[in-house]
């Protein structure tokens, strides 16, 4: 493990240094026309005209040029420093990227292709998991595989090893754990997420409770994942999963806690994307009766669900999904009155996009059109048709003691109706996730020890990105400096206050990104803030405001009219602000409220006392209110605020990482591609993390619980020794070599691996006194 500093994009020689190492190594030898040329054939990567890096063997050197030949048997002349030294063949696809000999992008990204092309899809990178999405079923899930890593016969890097060292910390150490996901759209993390709570469910399963557990999927899913442009099953809504365990190991219930569903979908999205899966599935696979008393019709006949040339997804049968959704509601105790409930407001919003207007001046002043529309919408909602055309076509306005009615405009009367549509869908989500949480409810069992599983949409690049993006990448760049608080800062932190000998390493952090986003007063949040309180502004002027006080900033890049960029850890985005402000100020104008409160079914009521931010008692179970959060805040600062809670919430857990790689973004399963591939290993920090490791001691322990987990091993007897001579006198008797470990001033630092051998023969040790013990019993009796 000696550390090198190998420095692939920015060393002071443009030579890679391990390479010259490699050269001399291979004994260079002066010719007579002062060029060098190599006994033995050097094989390096070579970076090729086009960018990409191919495999060839040096067979001169002259200068700055080297000569190579690649495997097709073209030579070529490049400059040295586009050279870099590869790894020996019997190091292609190790299980640890800790160790390659050679940490270099294309080494790294080579020898991810050769576990992917074999498919193995997850490899370590030091203490983080990479995972790398098949887009196909690969044989590495089910029971026998759940069997192997429980018993360990296996240590093949795995979601699974990953949920079971999560598992065994906290029954070990008493400490919670976190499981965090991330990684952009469509990288797999949804698909991580089921296969950890899989694994635990079988590892703590027994009280039935993880069958409901695994069923909230298929609800969550429905309700709060579409099909975008980049992912046919795109989570829509960031999710963090508490699974809480019994003393005795068992599930003993789980909390789910959500983030900002992306609303705006249910009324408009991008061309080729779809609005909830939910919608597509009522439409096509609700029985005959059910079609009946709700009024139901194909997905194609209504406008929120057609207008982007979307209803299907290819090998995704909506009605077989419907038939899974309604068996997972039934599991977690919805009942089928409340499931009918819940189906009525979806077909409600359905009618809702139906109805149309009429204007009926030349102010653009408008009338609601009576329709089957209205009378459909009025229907299921269970409020009367001509309060709800007024609803959706004026305002009434308090001026001094009386109330003016005035008359809305088209591009109001259509916000206002789409406002509507709009809450009701995102109330319904928290009423099911409250309903969720209340049949998984933690009962007298509980310890306080959990795992939570974080599950968040991936970073997001269109061509065209509004608030929703930006809402999404900034989540993603405050979970990226989590990750590089504990994965660089903390660590190095910890060996600098131990006293440690360390070699430190560069890392990029994203503090500057996210103040950009976060300061105060001229932060984007803080601006975007600002704007809702003038009456007059508008998108464009938001754009120009922003343009003024942040362009000074290095992430920050003003563009044309009503644009501006801002460079992400994961790459550059550029927004338009267009739909900015009626997103982040997400009014609901209160005539809309009354409405739902006129209502005399007790869904719309319910979602109109969320969003009156009122308590009510319930009447029936389902829909008891839970806490409502305060409604006087704009939406980006209500997000900024639940990503702080969560941020502090997985401070106070071991954090076990698993990075999801997308290899091409067709979706499609066999293909590698190296850019896509290196940017996302670039962006979040892979190679780095392995050099931190592999130059580092990622297991530590205080001297004390070194001392009182592995004294009893000890031959000699040490019971009035301090911690530290205890804890020496054990690595001494087991003769851990002193290039494996540290003794700091509080803890002792241990390299890749040798904990787990003092593991290994304490549960040895363990095993076998145990087994004296029933010995000696058994004679006694
Ligand atoms: V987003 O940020 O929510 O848009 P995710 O969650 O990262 O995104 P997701 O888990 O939904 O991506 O994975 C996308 C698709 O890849 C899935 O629908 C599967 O078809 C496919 N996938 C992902 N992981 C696996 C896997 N381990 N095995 C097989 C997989 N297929
Ligand atoms: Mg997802």
């Amino acid at each position: 493990y000696e550390e090198k500093s190998e420095d692939v994009d920015g060393s002071e020689s443009p030579v890679d240094p391990l390479l010259l190492g490699a050269l001399s190594e291979e004994k260079l030898r002066l010719d007579h026309t002062n060029n060098y040329v190599l006994k033995k054939k050097l094989q390096v990567w070579c970076r090729l005209p086009d960018d990409e890096w191919g495999l060839g063997e040096i067979q001169s050197i002259s200068g700055n040029n080297a000569n190579i030949l690649l495997p097709e048997g073209r030579a070529l002349t490049v400059l040295v420093e586009n050279l870099l030294p590869s790894n020996p063949q019997v190091l292609d696809g190790v299980d640890d990227l800790i160790q390659l000999s050679y940490l270099n992008e294309p080494s790294v990204l080579h020898s991810l292709k050769c576990r992917y092309v074999h498919d193995i899809v997850y490899t370590k990178a030091g203490p983080v998991l990479v995972a790398i999405n098949p887009f196909k079923e690969v044989p590495l899930y089910g029971d026998d595989y759940i069997a192997a890593y429980r018993e360990k016969t296996t240590d093949n890097p795995h979601v699974y090893a990953i949920a079971d060292s999560a598992f065994n910390g906290m029954m070990r150490d008493g400490v919670n754990q976190s499981i965090i996901i991330s990684g952009e759209s469509g990288a797999g993390k949804t698909e991580t997420a089921k296969i950890a709570m899989q694994y635990l469910a079988a590892l703590g399963g027994g009280s039935g409770i993880e069958y409901e557990l695994l069923q909230t999927n298929p609800i969550l899913e429905a309700f709060g994942n579409a099909k975008t442009l980049r992912n046919d099953n795109s989570s829509r809504f960031g999710k963090l999963i508490d699974i809480h365990f019994s003393t005795s190991a068992r599930i003993c219930g789980a909390k789910i806690q959500t983030f900002l569903l992306e609303k705006s979908r249910v009324v408009q999205r991008a061309k080729g994307e779809r609005s909830y899966h939910v919608f597509y599935q009522l439409c096509a696979g609700a029985p005959a009766s059910l079609r009946e008393k709700l009024n139901l019709k194909a997905a194609n006949n209504y406008e929120y669900l057609k207008q982007s040339d979307c209803l299907i997804i290819d090998n995704v049968d909506d009605a077989l999904r419907f038939h899974k959704l309604t068996d997972a509601l039934d599991i977690v105790r919805v009942s089928k009155e409340d499931q009918e409930s819940v189906f009525a407001m979806l077909a409600a919003v359905l009618w809702l996009g139906n109805i149309e207007y009429l204007v009926i001046d030349n102010e653009n002043h408008v009338e609601v059109i009576s329709s089957e529309a209205v009378t459909n919408v009025a229907k299921l909602m269970g409020c009367k048709v001509p309060d709800l055309m007024l609803t959706l076509s004026t305002h009434k306005i308090q001026a001094g003691n009386d109330v003016v009615i005035q008359k809305l405009t088209l591009p109001q009367a259509i916000s206002t109706r789409d406002a509507l549509a709009k809450s009701i869908y995102s109330s319904l989500f928290d009423c099911l996730v409250e309903q969720i949480n209340r049949s998984l409810e933690v009962g007298k069992l509980r310890t306080g020890r959990f795992i939570s599983i974080l599950d968040i949409y991936g970073f997001e690049s269109y061509d065209k990105n509004s608030f929703e993006q930006f809402c999404i990448n900034y989540a993603n760049e405050r979970l990226q400096q989590h990750f590089n608080r504990h994965l660089f800062k903390l660590e190095q932190e910890e060996y600098i206050q131990d006293g440690i000998d360390w070699t430190k390493v560069e890392f990029v952090d994203n503090n500057e990104c996210l103040n950009l986003f976060e300061k105060k007063p001229l932060g984007l949040l803080s601006l975007l803030d600002e704007e809702l309180t003038f009456p007059k502004a508008t998108d464009l002027t938001l754009a120009n405001k922003l343009k003024q006080h942040l362009i000074g900033n290095h992430c920050f890049k003003g563009e044309r009219e009503g644009a501006f960029r801002i460079c992400h850890c994961a790459g550059e985005v550029l927004y338009e602000t267009n739909g900015f402000l009626e997103k982040n100020g997400d009014p609901l104008h209160s005539d809309s409220i009354q409405l739902l409160l006129s209502c005399n079914c007790q869904l719309p009521q319910l979602c109109a006392a969320r969003l009156l931010n009122q308590s009510q008692n319930p009447v029936s179970p389902f829909w008891r209110l839970g806490s409502v959060e305060s409604q006087k805040h704009s939406v980006a600062t209500k997000f900024k605020g639940q990503l702080f809670n969560l941020m502090q919430r997985l401070e106070g857990t071991t954090p076990h990482f698993i990075r999801c790689i997308k290899p091409n973004s067709k979706q499609l399963p066999g293909i590698y591609e190296n850019d896509l591939v290196l940017q996302q290993l670039r962006c979040c920090g892979v190679l780095e993390v392995v050099r931190i490791s592999r130059s580092g001691y990622p297991s530590r322990m205080t001297h004390q619980q070194f001392a009182e987990r592995y004294g009893f091993l000890l031959l000699e007897d040490v019971q009035f020794q301090d911690p530290l001579s205890v804890s020496v006198a054990i690595l001494q008797q087991f003769n851990i070599l002193p290039e494996m470990y540290q003794v700091g001033y509080t803890k002792l630092f241990f390299r890749t691996g040798q904990i787990a051998a003092l593991e290994d023969i304490r549960n040895h040790t363990m095993q076998a006194i145990l087994w004296i013990q029933r010995r000696y019993r058994g004679l006694q009796s």
